[in-house]
């Protein structure tokens, strides 16, 4: 961390990115960024590949988020949150030329370190659990709207405080966080029910796919491009669909196949396990990446037979053992 806090003061003007398909975590640990630097008086700009989903559209800045990557901008370091590798940030990656500075700052036990200064916490809970300990350390005040940030990051990438990535010290943070005035209660009603008719009809679609495989130990879900024309729903409120899966007394492993809706004949994978299995061994093999529980990889390949493939993969995995 120290070497992040150099790098900081170091220099003046910041964009700050996080990875494709942004959810809590990775939308709160930038704008509560952004925050920090402007406290101490630097210039920052956040750009993402992909706008923020409408149901974060109520996090307090928001509107500073940029998906204009023709815009000319001044920079000269880049803060990368929530990012295990450079590609992960998308078209992002193309504005950042050689001669800016890259602070990488992560809690993926999968990061490539691709920054010129990494601080990578696999046992951070989140990446704003990191932020949060950057205000403490460049004793930088909290607000009421960066306390509410933070939160949301921690709150999002525990899964309510559920997950093994909760510690006594992501309560401790949370404890305090809620000493700026957060009602923990309203915060969870405007993370959590914000879903549509459209949303729920949609979930309805996707369980009805549920499978589970020869072993008994892994269950599986689809989203096809069809239900989302069918439904008119958005892909980025599937967050939490595989929990369904997860949860089935017995399954190791749940995993959720989605159509990509701009090209066909790719399938973006998503696993989550629990009972110890290592999903981001899993991933990795299939050019991916994340966390122990929680990880995912994009593969090529029609929707059938990148299920096939996955799902004997993992089969054989749990032979190996
Ligand atoms: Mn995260």
């Amino acid at each position: 961390m120290q070497e992040v806090i150099a790098a900081i003061k170091k220099h003046k003007k910041f964009l700050i990115s996080a990875h494709v398909n942004p959810e809590g975590d990775s939308l709160c640990s930038q704008l509560a960024m952004k925050e920090m630097l402007k406290a101490i008086d630097k210039e920052v700009y956040i750009v993402n590949n992909d706008t923020p989903p409408d149901h974060y559209k109520f996090l307090p800045g928001i509107s500073a988020i940029s998906t204009d990557l023709t815009k000319k901008m001044d920079f000269d370091a880049a803060v990368i949150l929530d990012c295990p590798t450079m590609k992960r940030i998308g078209a992002v990656a193309g504005l950042i030329g050689k001669d800016k500075m890259i602070i990488n700052i992560d809690h993926h036990i999968s990061s490539e370190k691709y920054g010129d200064v990494n601080w990578v916490d696999a046992n951070a809970s989140s990446a704003g659990e990191m932020v949060y300990k950057l205000f403490k350390a460049m004793d930088v005040p909290l607000t009421k709207e960066t306390a509410l940030l933070i939160y949301i990051a921690i709150l999002t990438d525990t899964g309510s405080f559920n997950y093994e990535n909760t510690s006594s010290i992501t309560h401790e943070i949370a404890g305090d966080l809620l000493g700026y005035g957060l009602e923990p209660g309203l915060v969870s009603e405007s993370v959590y029910e914000r879903r549509t008719l459209t949303d729920i009809k949609l979930l309805g679609l996707v369980l009805s796919t549920l499978k589970v495989s020869k072993s008994g130990e892994v269950a599986y879900l689809e989203i096809t491009k069809k239900m989302l024309t069918e439904t008119g729903a958005d892909i980025n409120k599937s967050e939490g669909f595989i929990n369904y899966a997860r949860s089935i007394d017995g399954i190791k492993v749940a995993v959720l196949f989605k159509e990509d809706s701009k090209n066909h004949n790719r399938v973006n994978v998503s696993f989550r396990s629990k009972a110890g299995v290592d999903v981001n061994k899993i991933a990795s093999s299939f050019g991916g990446g994340g966390h122990v529980k929680a990880s995912g990889c994009v593969l090529e390949g029609a929707l059938a037979d990148v299920e096939a493939r996955v799902i004997t993969e993992i089969e054989e995995s749990f032979k190996k053992k």
